[in-house]
């Protein structure tokens, strides 16, 4: 009887161990599995926002690498791209390039001496739906660079605008009223240059009450030419003695209250066989014409910081290069201070190592560095006809890269991330001018951040 019992504890003992045996087996729960490697534990995300956070999980005695999957389902019978089987060799990974307001789910293995073991618990974490209202650009941005957007003075002095121009940027650059063809209106019958610095006087004042940098955009650009100039008729050394007056009377004007210009917008050729862009500034000063204008420029104040600005220059190599030699020559002569890299570009296009590839050769030279002109087109094929939220995140990820790179660059270096325009429908490249819808900004038509302003934070 006694015997009986005994027996029948020890074949309960034995199936339990087997039953056991076989659950922890066939169990995605972390333990020992089949592999002998026991699987991490994962952790609550943290970091959490609009569109990204961090995975995290616990350390395994002697793992080398971790192995990481996210899905937006809990049977993981999808992943997120980029996120199926991904190697890590740290305890956590952001998940970046995520949809707002979503849940994601995660699991973790691990790797001992090449064996890797069953599924962690699977954690799931749910994307944030409000923007962070304790955070700004500017704020993230300050004292490492100007935060800048392209402004008009007819959209300053409205209180939508104005609040987010104070409350996100540090900058501002007049999209056109500081152009030559704005201020520069004629010549009067002494030979004089007609001015209307109304426009002007009212963004640099605005800046002043607002406490905003102004960038200067642009002294000499050739298509943005006063009537007067295009049908000069006087000698090739009166244009020149009017280019130099122009230059010393706007940057006199708005001394100390400008500190930065763009003296020479787009003067290089785009085909790779020339050198200087066919204009009337090279047809009657010469080759030496962005020299003589930089030469004007710092002669009128040495302390303005003077800028060249050019597009394509991330990824047309040829064109980049004719650039750097003009930037070399410049230094020579200490009439340059900084560069500008127009930004215009797409959300698939140029790569990012091209960005960076560009970047790096422009932080060799001893220039300040503005990726200026940023707005990322998201529609050069047409495929869209409203701004899908697929797209977007693309957008967002493309920004985010594009603030990465220039804040990797020495601190001494870096100048200002100037935005082209404040939102979607104040873009340059409306239909009209471009053929088909775009939503190039970080904010929407109704004045609402975009993922794309959540990608610049991102960035930071
Ligand atoms: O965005 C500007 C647009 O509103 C003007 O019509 C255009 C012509 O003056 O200039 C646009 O800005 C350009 C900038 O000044 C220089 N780089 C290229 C920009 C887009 O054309």
């Amino acid at each position: 009887m006694k015997m009986g019992k005994i027996c029948n504890w020890i074949f309960y003992v034995i199936v339990c161990f087997i039953t056991l045996s076989l659950t922890s087996c066939a169990s995605d729960d972390n333990g020992n599995d089949a592999s002998g490697v026991l699987a991490p534990v994962a952790q609550e995300a943290t970091d959490i926002s609009l569109t990204s956070f961090k995975a995290n999980w616990d350390n395994v005695f002697r793992a080398s690498e971790y192995v990481l999957d996210v899905s937006t389902t809990n049977d993981f019978s999808s992943f997120v791209d980029g996120f199926n089987n991904l190697s890590i060799n740290q305890l956590s990974q952001s998940v970046t390039g995520l949809m707002s307001n979503t849940t994601y789910y995660y699991r973790v293995r691990a790797v001992v001496s090449g064996v890797i073991s069953g599924n962690s618990n699977i954690v799931s974490a749910e994307t944030n739906t409000e923007f962070p209202d304790d955070i700004t650009l500017k704020s993230a941005t300050e004292n490492n660079f100007f935060v800048g957007v392209a402004v008009s003075e007819a959209r300053t002095n409205i209180s939508s605008y104005d609040e987010i121009y104070m409350r996100e940027f540090s900058s501002i650059t007049a999209e056109n009223d500081m152009k030559m063809a704005s201020i520069f209106t004629g010549i009067d019958n002494t030979g004089a240059i007609i001015y209307d610095w109304s426009k002007v006087d009212a963004l640099v004042d605005y800046a002043e009450t607002n406490n905003l940098n102004v960038h200067g955009h642009t002294l000499i650009w050739h298509r943005s030419l006063p009537q007067a100039l295009e049908n000069f008729s006087g000698t090739d050394q009166e244009f020149e003695d009017l280019i130099e007056q122009y230059i010393t009377d706007v940057l006199t004007r708005y001394q100390g209250k400008i500190n930065s210009w763009d003296v020479v917008n787009e003067a290089i050729d785009d085909d790779p066989n020339v050198q200087w862009r066919d204009t009337v500034f090279l047809q009657r000063m010469g080759e030496d014409y962005v020299e003589k204008c930089f030469a004007f420029a710092r002669a009128a104040d040495p302390d303005i910081k003077l800028f060249y600005n050019d597009y394509n220059m991330t990824f047309d190599a040829t064109k980049r290069g004719k650039v750097l030699d003009l930037v070399d020559q410049l230094l020579l002569e200490n009439i340059i201070d900084g560069v500008g890299y127009q930004m215009h570009i797409d959300y698939n296009f140029p790569s990012t190592q091209q960005i960076q590839d560009a970047t790096d050769e422009l932080v060799a030279k001893d220039v300040l560095i503005h990726f200026a002109e940023l707005d990322v087109k998201v529609n050069a094929a047409n495929d869209l006809t409203e701004l899908t939220e697929e797209r977007a995140m693309a957008q967002s990820q493309r920004v985010k890269e594009v603030v990465e790179i220039f804040n990797a660059i020495p601190q001494s270096k870096k100048y200002a991330i100037t935005v082209w325009g404040l939102k979607d429908d104040d873009t340059w490249l409306i239909p009209e001018n471009n053929g088909r819808p775009e939503w190039p900004l970080l904010f929407d038509d109704s004045f609402d951040k975009k993922s794309s302003y959540q990608g610049f934070l991102e960035g930071l």
